[in-house]
């Protein structure tokens, strides 16, 4: 018998499976509330507030983000039972550390770091990540290799939400904060295209793979697991850069 006010479970209230249209709301409702757009930092960036230090710390810190994805989805792909599955993850890979003729997602970041003005080393020697970006991201790939591999799958759905915020960024780069080489922009333009082809692959492997209530709670859980990922890198950075220093 539970006690007086212990509340019950998401997971209790759930009885019945969600259908389709109804899981795929429940994982947007978790964007809508808690995806990283909506942090205090990316408010200044679009607002032009940020400083010239303050886009560098960024850019220098989500570096250690960006060369962590391919590894958390090497992780994935290493527990895949398929090779359906494999195939349809392995393009991730591919995307951000290039291969023959593709110079890949982390030379085009690093190519924005160039573009505000950082070095290639200091970016690569990771001079300037701090504790909380690397706790973060690093608690990211051990979900990846730790979790089925479903609960990972989940967790990269923050890409549902990520391209209106990434086409946001480029146009206000482009427009707020002149003194960034636009050449750094390649970026964000390959996400654009990258990222909802990735998303719409993750959501279908969610939506057939997830087949009981506690799979589908478990992957939304997944999901905010990711936007807490995101959103406290934001805060760390936020904190080692603030405006003026
Ligand atoms: O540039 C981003 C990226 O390559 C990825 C991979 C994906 C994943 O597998 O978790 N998530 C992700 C994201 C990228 N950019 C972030 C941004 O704000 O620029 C957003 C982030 C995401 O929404 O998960």
């Amino acid at each position: 018998m539970r006690g007086k006010g212990v509340s019950v479970s998401e997971e209790e209230h759930q009885k019945e499976i969600w259908s389709p249209v109804e899981f795929t709301e429940r994982l947007k409702d978790v964007g809508r509330s808690y995806y990283h757009d909506k942090h205090p930092f990316h408010i200044k960036m679009h607002e032009g507030a940020l400083s010239r230090e303050q886009i560098q710390g960024w850019v220098a810190n989500r570096y250690y983000y960006q060369k962590s994805v391919p590894i958390k989805d090497a992780a994935i792909l290493s527990n895949l039972p398929s090779r359906e599955l494999r195939r349809e993850w392995i393009g991730r890979i591919i995307d951000h550390d290039g291969t023959r003729g593709q110079d890949g997602g982390i030379e085009a970041w690093l190519k924005l770091g160039e573009a505000v003005g950082l070095t290639r080393e200091e970016i690569v020697q990771e001079e300037r990540v701090v504790p909380g970006v690397r706790f973060a991201v690093d608690a990211y790939v051990n979900f990846a290799r730790t979790k089925p591999w479903i609960e990972a799958v989940a967790s990269s759905l923050t890409e549902l939400f990520s391209p209106d915020l990434i086409f946001k960024r480029m146009k206000v780069m482009e427009r707020l904060y002149p003194w960034i080489d636009s050449t750094g922009f390649e970026y964000f333009q390959n996400r654009l295209t990258q990222a909802p082809r990735d998303s719409t692959t993750a959501l279908k492997l969610v939506l057939s793979y997830c087949q009981t209530p506690r799979d589908q709670q478990k992957a939304v859980e997944a999901l905010r697991f990711k936007c807490d990922v995101l959103w406290v890198q934001l805060d760390a950075i936020e904190k080692a850069f603030p405006l003026n220093a």
